[in-house]
């Protein structure tokens, strides 16, 4: 949609990280939640093992009803996994609107991404969504971690099914999730500033992102 279109939406909003294990996805949509109340699906809010992306799609449907914007937050790394969850949750509710917070991945840049995600995820991952760090041992886990970078697919709106993003938010996985979440809210209020009623202060996003550290407590999903 244009300009007028965007500036009056103030709902049905889907944000979809594009990201890898430890770029910090986790951390800015529980962030984001404690700032806006928006609604977070995550894979451990899913029960079962069959038809999962299904499911997952399904629940962000259930969350577009409760909240304005709500946040799938999974790797969606490749472009199967994007056109999957876009075209499931169209498929329910016709009128989203999809975001991509994609956490840039240039072949180029990788070893600075591998020191910035191996260091969160070594020092932390026994918290981790994807990870049980306790279980496994560091070579398994940067062995997982690999597994993410090699598969990645950037997200390219030239063609299907990245085109069907409305907005593409570039992130630098190597930077701080206080920077980050400050990059995407800078973001959506440019091109969608009816979401927001009052802009969180320097000190509001300092908050937000340590009790998002603090608080972390996902669960070992392998997807
Ligand atoms: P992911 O969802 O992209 O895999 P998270 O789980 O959010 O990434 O973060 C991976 C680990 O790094 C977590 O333990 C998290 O607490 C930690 N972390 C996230 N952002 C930062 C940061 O800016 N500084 C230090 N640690 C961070």
């Amino acid at each position: 949609g244009g300009e007028v279109e965007n500036s009056q939406t103030t709902r049905n909003i889907v944000l979809v990280p594009v990201a890898t294990i430890g770029c910090g996805k986790t951390t800015v949509a529980v962030a984001l939640t404690k700032l806006f109340g928006w609604g977070h699906v995550q894979n451990d809010n899913i029960i079962g093992r069959r038809n999962r992306p299904q499911m997952f799609a399904q629940a962000v449907y259930s969350a577009l009803g409760t909240s304005l914007v709500v946040i799938a937050d999974r790797n969606n790394h490749q472009k199967r996994e994007r056109k999957q969850l876009i075209a499931d949750v169209l498929n329910i509710v016709p009128e989203v609107k999809f975001v991509a917070l994609q956490y840039v991945h240039d072949r180029g840049n990788y070893d600075n991404i591998r020191k910035a995600t191996r260091e969160r995820v070594l020092s932390r991952g026994d918290n981790h969504q994807t990870i049980q760090a306790g279980s496994k041992s560091q070579e398994e886990i940067i062995g997982i971690m690999e597994g993410f970078l090699s598969r990645f697919e950037p997200v390219d709106d030239s063609g299907s099914p990245d085109d069907m993003f409305e907005t593409i938010i570039d992130i630098d996985a190597t930077a701080s999730s206080r920077d980050n979440l400050e990059t995407v809210i800078t973001r959506l209020h440019s091109e969608y500033p009816k979401l927001f009623k009052e802009m969180p202060s320097a000190d509001d996003l300092d908050n937000a992102i340590e009790a998002a550290l603090n608080d972390y407590k996902p669960d070992l999903k392998h997807d």
